[in-house]
């Protein structure tokens, strides 16, 4: 069979088309496909729920790849262990109580994961504003090409109806920032994340993930970020849990 170049543009196309027109209305919109994110993602997607990724660079995995200073290891504490052995990411005891594992093992199967289970993953796209109702509610995403920001442009861009967000962007917090210059009356602050201390930052995580506008829920580092709380460094167990409990909610919230 001889390749025709027309069939392979048009099978690009169609299917691309088909799927951004689908998930212009999904249960879920995720903005980060950081660590927190994509674990999000996949407990979402395997509980049935609508999930789009919405990740602003041309690849998914965040701040995870690099490690710490760019020496491609993890570490992860006992009680996040177990969402490395759900996820198939191989780790080593390093003292009793740190594990280690390869960032880049890491990275590759939480998208796999994410990806398998069913949320689908836009990259290349950067959530620019959000939709709010009444001054109350959350209702969408504004997304627009990540290459329209780069080059400057000025561009329209284009909507997604949520029935939850999950800011999941990482130390800018970025959404909840939008929410809080776009909300009249100063109901919505961020104070934005405070210097690092590893193990208060990890446990502030399990507090801070949570719905902190309606239909706004508040994932990973931008968690903290939002509440004020420390950074962490390249320990990445309080990502992975963060990600598990922003689903929890949301599935709650969804009531699924
Ligand atoms: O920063 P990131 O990895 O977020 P996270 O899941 O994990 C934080 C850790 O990597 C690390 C740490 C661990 O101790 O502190 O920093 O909280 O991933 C955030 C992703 O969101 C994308 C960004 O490119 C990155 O991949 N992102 C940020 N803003 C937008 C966005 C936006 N407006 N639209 C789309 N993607």
């Amino acid at each position: 069979m001889e390749l025709d170049e027309t069939l392979i543009s048009r099978a690009i196309i169609d299917d691309f088309l088909r799927t951004l027109s689908d998930y212009v209305s999904v249960d879920v919109g995720i903005v980060g496909g950081g660590p927190s994110g994509l674990v999000c993602a996949t407990y979402l997607a395997r509980a049935g729920v609508k999930v789009a990724v919405f990740e602003r660079k041309l690849s998914v995995g965040g701040g995870m790849w690099g490690g710490g200073m760019m020496f491609p290891r993890i570490v992860v504490q006992q009680e996040a262990t177990r969402i490395l052995d759900d996820f198939g990411i191989r780790y080593r005891e390093y003292r009793p109580g740190y594990y280690i594992a390869g960032s880049i093992e890491a990275v590759g199967r939480l998208t796999s994961a994410a990806a398998g289970a069913g949320a689908e993953i836009f990259n290349l796209m950067s959530v620019e504003d959000v939709m709010i109702r009444e001054n109350k509610e959350v209702v969408g995403l504004v997304i627009n090409w990540s290459a329209v920001d780069i080059a400057g442009l000025h561009v329209d861009p284009l909507t997604v109806r949520t029935r939850v967000v999950v800011d999941a962007t990482g130390h800018p917090a970025e959404v909840c920032r939008i929410v809080e210059r776009k909300v009249s009356g100063g109901a919505f602050k961020v104070p934005g994340e405070q210097s690092m201390w590893a193990d208060r930052g990890e446990r502030a995580l399990i507090s801070t993930t949570k719905e902190v506008y309606p239909g706004l829920v508040v994932a990973g580092m931008a968690a903290n970020a939002v509440a004020g709380g420390p950074r962490m460094g390249p320990i990445f167990g309080g990502m992975l849990l963060s990600g598990e409990i922003a689903a929890r909610i949301v599935k709650e919230k969804l009531g699924v």
